[in-house]
C-alpha cells in the first residue's frame, strides 16, 4: 500500500520545524499556506499520495557561498550570499535580490516559498527563487556597493541563466545594483541575455518596473473595493516604508484620489495630515534612492507633518493600509488598532508584512485582506513582461505594458474570487490566493511523477 500523508496540521508542521530547526521566517509562511491547503486537498487523494504538500515545502537547493570585498580603507570583509531555488515546476526559477544585515537562509527560504506561489498566481511561466546578502548597503560609496556586487555576481553567475534562474531587485537592491551586476554576469560569460529583470532601460530594462509593485498592488486595492461597490478615491491610505514599493503605491493612490497621510522607514514614520502629494513624493523619492537620506528629514521640508520616531504608523486612523517595507511589522495589537479605527482594506505591498496573528485578526473582523502573494505580484509580473520582451528582443511601449500589468492584477484577483469567494459577501483572499497558486504548481509537480 502506498505511503500518504495523512496527517493533521499540528503533526505536518511539527515535521516542517524539525526540518528546518531556527528558521522561524519560514516555518510562518508555511503554516499560513498550509492553514489552506489542508481543508484543501483533503478529499483529492493524488496529493496525499504523491506527497506534493511534503514535496512543495522541500526547496530544490538552497546555495550559500562566501563574497568577500575590499572597502574604501583597503580593509578585506566576509559577506555570506545564497540563492534559493525553491520551485521551477511551472518555469525558471524566478525572484529578487535582497542585501540587508537582517538576511538568513530562513528568510530567504520564507520569500522563495511564496514567490514559487505568486508567480503562480500571474498566470506567467515563472518558477519560484530568491537570493541575497547580509551585506548592508547604508553607508557604503558606491565603490564599495559595486565592489560588492561584483564579487557576490562572480560566485552567483554559475547557478543562474535566462532560462534557468533570473534574479532581480528586493530590499537594497535596486537600479544600481542591477547594473553592477549584470555588467559583471555579461563580462565573466560573454553572454548579453535576459539574466536578470529590473536592468536600465538603456540595456534591456522594462519600461514600468521599477513602478510595477507599488501601481499593481493599488490595482489589486482598487479590485477589491471595486467589489464591494468601492474605489480608491476619496480614501485615506496609511502606508509603511518610503522605497520603492511604498513611494509607487503612494504615487498611485494620490492619482486615483485617495490620499496618503504617512510613510515610514527603519528609523521611524512621517505623519502628514495634509496629504504627501505627487511634488512631495517626488521629493522623498530623491532624498530616499537617489542621496540615500532619511524619512525623518520630511519634516524639515514640509511643515505640518511630525516624525514618529521608532514607529510604526498603524495606529494613524486611516480607510485602507499598505505595509510596504518588510515581514512581520504589524503585528496582531496594531492589526487590532487598524481595525478599531476603521481600516476596511489592507493590501501587502510588502512580503509577508503582517504576522500570523495579525492576519488571523484581519481575517475573523472580515475587513479586505489582500496577502503579498497576490498583491504585491505586479513586480514579478512586469519582470516576466522584461524576459519576454528580451527573449523577442523588442520592447513594448509604456501604455501597452500598464495595461498588461492591469490585466494581470485583475486575473489575480479573479483567481483569488474563484477559491476565495464565500458567497456571503466576504471574499478570504489569503485562502483564494494560497489555493490559486498551490494548486497550478502542484497539477505540474503531479504531471512530472516523482521528481
Ligand atoms: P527598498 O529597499 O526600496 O525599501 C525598503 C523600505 O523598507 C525602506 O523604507 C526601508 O527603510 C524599510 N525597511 C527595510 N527593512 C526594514 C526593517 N527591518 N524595519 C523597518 N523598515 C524597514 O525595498 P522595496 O521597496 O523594494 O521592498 C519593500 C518590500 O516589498 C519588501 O518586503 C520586498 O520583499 C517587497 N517586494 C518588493 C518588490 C519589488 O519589486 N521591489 C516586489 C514585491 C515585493 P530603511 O531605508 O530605513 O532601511
Ligand atoms: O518579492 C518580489 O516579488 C520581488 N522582489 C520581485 C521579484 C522579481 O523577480 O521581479
Amino acid at each position: 500500500m502506498a505511503v500518504t500523508d495523512h496527517v493533521d496540521l499540528a503533526t505536518f508542521m511539527k515535521g516542517v520545524e524539525r526540518r528546518n530547526p531556527h528558521q522561524p521566517e519560514f516555518t510562518q509562511a508555511v503554516q499560513e499556506v498550509a492553514e489552506d491547503i489542508f481543508d484543501f486537498i483533503e478529499d483529492k487523494e493524488a496529493y496525499h499520495s504523491e506527497q506534493i504538500l511534503r514535496r512543495i515545502t522541500e526547496p530544490d537547493r538552497v546555495v550559500s557561498f562566501r563574497v568577500c570585498w575590499e572597502d574604501d580603507n583597503g580593509n578585506i570583509r566576509v559577506q555570506r550570499g545564497w540563492r534559493v531555488q525553491n520551485n521551477n515546476a511551472i518555469g525558471p526559477y524566478k525572484g529578487g535580490i535582497r542585501f540587508h544585515p537582517s538576511v538568513t537562509e530562513s528568510v530567504l527560504k520564507f520569500l522563495a516559498f511564496e514567490q514559487t506561489f505568486k508567480n503562480a498566481l500571474t498566470g506567467l511561466p515563472m518558477g519560484g527563487g530568491k537570493g541575497g546578502s547580509n551585506f548592508n548597503p547604508k553607508g557604503k560609496s558606491d565603490r564599495e556597493v559595486m565592489r560588492f556586487c561584483q564579487s557576490f555576481m562572480t560566485e552567483l553567475y554559475r547557478h543562474i541563466g535566462a532560462d534557468v534562474d533570473v534574479p532581480a531587485g528586493d530590499i537594497g537592491v535596486g537600479g544600481r545594483e542591477i547594473g553592477y551586476m549584470f555588467g559583471q554576469y555579461k563580462r565573466i560569460t560573454n553572454h548579453f541575455t535576459g539574466v536578470l529583470t529590473g536592468k536600465g532601460m538603456e540595456y534591456g530594462g522594462s519600461m514600468i518596473r521599477p513602478e510595477a509593485t507599488g501601481y499593481g498592488a493599488v490595482y489589486f486595492l482598487q479590485e477589491m473595493l471595486k467589489h464591494r461597490g468601492d474605489g480608491v478615491k476619496g480614501k485615506i491610505a496609511v502606508i509603511s516604508g518610503s522605497g520603492n514599493v511604498a513611494t509607487h503605491a503612494a504615487e498611485k493612490i494620490t492619482q486615483m484620489g485617495g490620499k496618503v497621510v504617512t510613510l515610514s522607514d527603519s528609523g521611524g514614520f512621517i505623519h502628514d495630515p495634509d496629504g504627501i502629494d505627487q511634488d512631495k513624493i517626488d521629493w522623498i523619492k530623491i532624498h530616499k534612492t537617489r542621496n540615500r537620506g532619511r524619512i525623518s528629514d520630511y519634516v524639515d521640508q514640509y511643515s505640518g507633518a511630525t516624525f514618529h520616531e521608532g514607529k510604526n504608523p498603524w495606529h494613524v486612523k486611516c480607510d485602507v493600509a499598505l505595509p510596504c517595507a518588510t515581514q512581520n511589522e504589524l503585528d496582531d495589537e496594531e492589526a487590532k488598532a487598524l481595525v478599531a479605527n476603521g481600516c476596511i482594506a489592507v493590501a501587502e505591498g510588502a512580503n509577508m508584512p503582517s504576522t500570523l496573528k495579525a492576519t488571523h485578526v484581519f481575517k475573523d473582523a472580515k475587513i479586505m485582506f489582500a496577502p503579498g502573494k497576490a498583491a504585491n505580484a505586479g513586480g514579478v509580473a512586469v519582470s516576466g513582461l522584461e524576459m519576454s520582451q528580451n527573449s523577442e528582443r523588442r520592447s513594448w511601449k509604456e501604455e501597452e505594458l500598464q495595461k498588461m500589468l492591469l490585466d494581470i492584477m485583475q486575473g489575480i484577483h479573479n483567481r483569488c474570487l474563484a477559491y476565495g469567494d464565500k458567497g456571503n459577501g466576504y471574499v478570504d483572499y489569503v485562502k483564494g490566493a494560497n489555493i490559486a497558486g498551490f494548486k497550478k504548481v502542484a497539477d505540474a509537480m503531479l504531471a512530472f511523477g516523482v521528481v
